[in-house]
């Protein structure tokens, strides 16, 4: 690729459109019709529900028949190789339990807000994934001592920035070879349904989703950095429209918590009984382990009690006790790594609308 060209992509705007203060667009809801999140309410259980598990499909979900797919990884190794999904299933298997969440949650809560998935809070889940290490594949195929990055296609492909590709990602070689790096073909113990990348993905636990590749087609040793569309240009913390800014990779600390009582249908606001309310919810880390939570009531923060992490890449439950008086109160929920890092109370904001891990606020009306 010139020079000339990946200049151009560096400064190819990601978002369809300006930061707004204005109303959802139909653009918008089209998005979020077709890409959902997790309800709340399901963060009551440890491993979600595949139904229930948050949706991000970029372009097409593609058909890929089981029967004739390959994986094939060539590019800067010594060796070549063409695995049927067979091959894949005959490695050893190992199945672990990965919290994943789309860089863009928390995105149209953001002031203004970029315009892209209008993801709200949901854009989260945590199934238990089966598949086969991706080190000893690579080590198999024999990376030659110039291999920069591996990138990892999709069968999926479509527009965007003006940009016409494959989904396609990468990481660099030392990123790839990290052993919990897995390619996977099922989710919740049966085979990867077609909406999360049937019949094979990639998933990096402990970063954002876009890094596991669905419908996996393709794996190839490069030598320089790839460019591509998801790559160089999208998934990048920015103030504006003009890159380069610093690319997306590990999952910020989060907490929520389930909004206690019952909604209202059309506001969603929270109604809830007076007395001792138990609330719970989860916390998740890319950057390290969850070692506190907050839970904020009108402004007074109290630790929750927290319950250990499902695993090293999965999320850990939090509860506390509210004890709820008549009146209008304000809920919030904030978690603490062992990297030092904190959700922040006030937006941090960016063009992309990328990794907006601001604590949640859930509105009550106590009777
Ligand atoms: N091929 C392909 N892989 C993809 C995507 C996509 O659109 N196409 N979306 C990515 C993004 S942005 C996210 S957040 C996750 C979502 O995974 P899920 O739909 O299984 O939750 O898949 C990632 N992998
Ligand atoms: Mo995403």
């Amino acid at each position: 690729m010139s020079k000339h060209h990946v200049k151009q992509r560096a400064t190819q705007d990601a978002n369809p459109g300006q930061p707004t203060q204005g109303p959802l667009t139909h653009e918008e809801l089209q998005l979020s019709g077709r890409n959902h999140s997790m309800p709340l309410e399901a963060l009551q259980d440890d491993i979600t529900p595949a139904g229930l598990h948050y949706l991000l499909i970029h372009f097409d979900i593609p058909h890929v028949s089981a029967d004739t797919w390959r994986l094939r990884l060539g590019g800067a190794v010594n060796r070549s190789l063409e695995l049927s999904l067979e091959d894949i299933k005959a490695r050893p298997a190992v199945t672990m339990p990965v919290t994943l969440e789309c860089a863009g949650n928390g995105r149209s809560l953001l002031k203004p807000r970029p315009v892209s998935q209008p993801w709200v809070l949901g854009a989260v889940g945590t199934a238990e994934w089966t598949g086969t290490p991706l080190a000893p594949l690579l080590e198999e195929a024999g990376l030659a001592s110039d291999a920069v990055e591996l990138v990892f296609t999709g069968a999926d492909a479509g527009i965007q920035g003006g940009v016409e590709e494959p989904y396609a990602r990468s990481l660099s070689v030392a990123e790839a070879m990290h052993p919990e790096v897995m390619l996977v073909y099922a989710m919740n113990g049966s085979p990867l349904p077609i909406q999360h990348g049937f019949p094979l993905r990639l998933l990096v636990p402990g970063w954002y989703g876009m890094a596991s590749v669905k419908w996996l087609t393709s794996i190839e040793a490069v030598t320089s950095r790839f460019m591509g569309f998801q790559q160089a240009v999208a998934y990048h913390y920015l103030q504006g429209p003009d890159g380069p800014g610093i690319p997306v990779s590990h999952i910020r600390v989060r907490s929520l918590m389930i909004p206690p009582g019952i909604p209202d249908f059309y506001t969603r606001r929270r109604v809830v009984d007076a007395g001792p309310v138990m609330l719970h919810g989860r916390a998740w880390s890319g950057h390290g382990e969850v070692e506190r939570v907050e839970v904020g009531i009108d402004g007074e923060w109290m630790p929750a009690h927290l319950e250990p992490a499902l695993g090293d890449f999965a999320w850990r439950a939090w509860s506390m006790v509210w004890v709820a008086s008549p009146g209008e109160h304000v809920l919030r929920c904030r978690a603490m790594d062992t990297s030092g890092a904190l959700q922040p109370t006030d937006q941090v904001w960016n063009y992309q609308g990328i990794g907006n891990n601001m604590a949640q606020v859930v509105q009550v009306t106590v009777r």
